[in-house]
């Protein structure tokens, strides 16, 4: 299965046997995803966190930041973390986003790809404090990559997109049940990339931590 994708067109793809995945290749114009990515990466709030995996501590390779509602926090990367203000960039997006997706969101994990070595691993956004069905909207900024799906029952089902600089991605329904997503590292020659997740987290993390390579 591939997404192909044309200027302006909305794709849905159902996920069967659950879920269902959506892409808006120009949610954003040109000009303002260029402003928004070109604005966020010069932010000094980027963090380069560790991870515990099987009692070592391994460096993430990309760098993060959590933003949202005052209050918030998330369980990931081994830790539980705050959320930090709203970047005023996010501020309206986060509206036109919760508008297409119908639903509204109290945070977004940011993340910063530098380069082709800067990846994220096999993992389904399933913790509990997301709910049992949660939507997650993605914006993706900057360089093209790619982003796959793997069915959990079916390893070699596959789904792959490159979201495009300005892209709105929504995974819902039963998605993270019966599919993985990653972003894989690349020896390609590429630019930064940004990628703004927005979530809603429904009940306080229980230190039940998610841990994403
Ligand atoms: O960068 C991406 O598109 C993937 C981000 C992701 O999988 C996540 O934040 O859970």
């Amino acid at each position: 299965m591939k997404a192909e994708s044309i200027p302006g067109e909305v794709h849905v793809n159902a996920l069967p046997p659950g879920g269902e995945l959506v892409y808006i290749r120009e949610f954003i114009d040109r000009s303002r995803a260029d402003r928004i990515f070109s604005t966020l990466l010069r932010e000094p709030f980027w963090r380069s966190r560790t991870i515990n995996m099987f009692g070592r501590k391994v460096m993430q390779p990309r760098k993060i930041a959590f933003q949202g509602d005052s209050g918030v926090s998330y369980a990931y990367s081994g830790d539980v973390h705050h959320a930090e203000p709203w970047h005023e960039a996010l501020v309206a997006l986060r509206t036109e986003i919760e508008r297409e997706a119908g639903c509204e969101f109290n945070c977004a994990l940011l993340n910063l790809y530098r380069d082709g070595r800067d990846s994220m691993g096999w993992h389904s956004d399933d913790e509990a404090e997301l709910g049992s069905c949660p939507t997650i909207a993605s914006i993706s900024l900057g360089a093209v990559r790619r982003f796959v799906l793997r069915s959990k029952e079916d390893k070699t089902t596959k789904l792959e997109i490159r979201p495009a600089h300005g892209s709105l991605m929504i995974m819902r329904g039963d998605t993270q049940h019966h599919w993985q997503h990653a972003l894989p590292r690349t020896a390609l020659d590429v630019q930064p990339r940004i990628n703004l997740t927005f979530r809603r987290i429904v009940r306080p993390p229980n230190r039940a931590v998610r841990r994403t390579p």
